[in-house]
């Protein structure tokens, strides 16, 4: 029987990069996000490529009812998760405290927090299936909080607890529970953050050689390589010229 992993968020960057390092190792994916045109482009790709089978699942992680009824309808040969990648997330804006947007700030506590906690929580059945289940939940480095951050880095925070929080919880099931904080990666998450201005969205990594979702990917994917003995419970990984949330050495 194939080994299976679910993605939030593989419709773009990391999650993306994680469906093709996986696939190309033989798992079977699940890929999650919003728009269902890249994730059907991604399957096929992958199919193709791999001769592999991906299972496309699209739901809003910030919709309770939608993550519950997108797990209830996973076809029987898919009910069993051995690895979930909890991803899928967002900056939205990069303003001080008190001139932030307020609905900026909702959405990312909604996908951040609320979402991770949600899709966990309604897979964790499938989950306690695996005989080797792993959870990997993606923080960052922001967990540290810069000026600006503010939201942001407190979802990332959350995250830093609530892995914490699973690791003890859901240590008398066996599930290993990894938290990965990568600093400046380019992806569309900067895009993102800043409403879809290119200029802003480069100067973030003008004089670094960043990381590359293909990097982080490949950190994941070693993650889940290690002896069933052994977990890596939490990871920072960043580009050579990045110290932490805020030294960087550019050139
Ligand atoms: P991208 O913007 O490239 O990808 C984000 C993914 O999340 C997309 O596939 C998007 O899919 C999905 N997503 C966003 N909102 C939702 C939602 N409500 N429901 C389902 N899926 C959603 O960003 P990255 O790959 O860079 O980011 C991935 C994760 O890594 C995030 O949690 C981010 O905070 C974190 N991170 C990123 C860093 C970076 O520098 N890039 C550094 C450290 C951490 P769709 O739009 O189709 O829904
Ligand atoms: C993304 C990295 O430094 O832009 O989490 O917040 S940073």
């Amino acid at each position: 029987m194939s080994k299976i992993v679910f993605i939030t968020g593989a419709s773009s960057g990391f999650g993306k990069a994680c469906a093709e390092k996986f696939a190309c190792h033989g798992y079977d994916v699940i890929i999650n996000g919003r728009r269902e045109d890249k994730l059907l482009e991604l399957k096929e790709h992958l199919e193709k490529k791999y001769n592999t089978a991906i299972l496309v699942s699209v739901f809003d992680v910030r919709n309770r009812n939608e993550v519950f009824e997108a797990v209830k309808n996973i076809p029987g040969e898919w009910q069993h998760i051995d690895i979930l990648i909890n991803n899928a997330g967002l900056a939205l804006g990069r303003d001080y405290f008190d001139e932030a947007d307020i609905d900026d700030w909702d959405t990312m506590i909604d996908t951040n927090v609320k979402g991770l906690i949600y899709s966990t929580k309604a897979l964790m059945p499938l989950i306690k299936k695996s005989s080797s289940p792993h959870i990997i939940n993606l923080g960052s480095v922001a967990r540290d909080v810069y000026e600006k951050g503010n939201v942001y880095c407190a979802t990332k925070a959350a995250v830093d607890i609530l892995s914490q929080s699973m690791r003890i919880d859901l240590l008398r099931h066996g599930i290993k529970v990894t938290a990965i904080h990568p600093g400046a990666a380019e992806t569309e998450f900067s895009l993102v953050r800043f409403k879809g201005d290119e200029d802003s969205a480069k100067k973030i990594y003008d004089g670094l050689t960043p990381l590359t979702a293909e990097d982080v990917a490949d950190v994941i994917y070693y993650c889940t390589t290690l002896p069933p003995h052994v977990c890596i419970n939490d990871l920072v990984l960043t580009c050579t010229q990045q110290a932490n949330a805020i030294y960087f050495n550019r050139k």
